[in-house]
């Protein structure tokens, strides 16, 4: 989990931010990228599984990353948002920018991991 929030601190603090401001620890936190925060951060321990709808805007393989304009997720009280998420290889390499997906993460604090994708009909 900890490569997990690193690499969001790195590139994308400002994006996965706006999914903890209500109930996360402060931004600074984020920015950081301070693993020291970890235990201090409950629902950083326990991963939420969730299902979500949205559209690909963007792709970054050498990151590891897919960018999502998604609707609400109500397992983890987010509200509509862009945002970038984890993504295995097997999913960044089939997800194509533009197309609306359907897709399942899994959350971990403010950060989540796509942990499947589907193409919309
Ligand atoms: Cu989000």
């Amino acid at each position: 989990m900890h490569y997990l929030r690193l690499s969001f601190a790195l590139g994308l603090a400002s994006l996965t931010a706006a999914c903890g401001q209500k109930a996360e620890t402060p931004d600074s936190s984020e920015m950081t990228g301070s693993t020291d925060n970890m235990a201090m951060a409950p629902a950083a321990a326990t991963p939420i599984l969730a299902k979500g709808h949205g559209t690909v805007t963007a792709i970054d393989k050498g990151a590891g990353t897919i960018t999502l304009a998604h609707g609400p997720i109500p397992e983890a009280k987010w509200p509509a948002m862009t945002m970038a998420f984890k993504a295995a290889p097997a999913i960044a390499d089939t997800a194509q920018v533009g197309e609306k997906v359907d897709f399942e993460l899994k959350i971990t604090g403010s950060a989540g991991e796509v942990t499947a994708l589907t193409r919309q009909p």
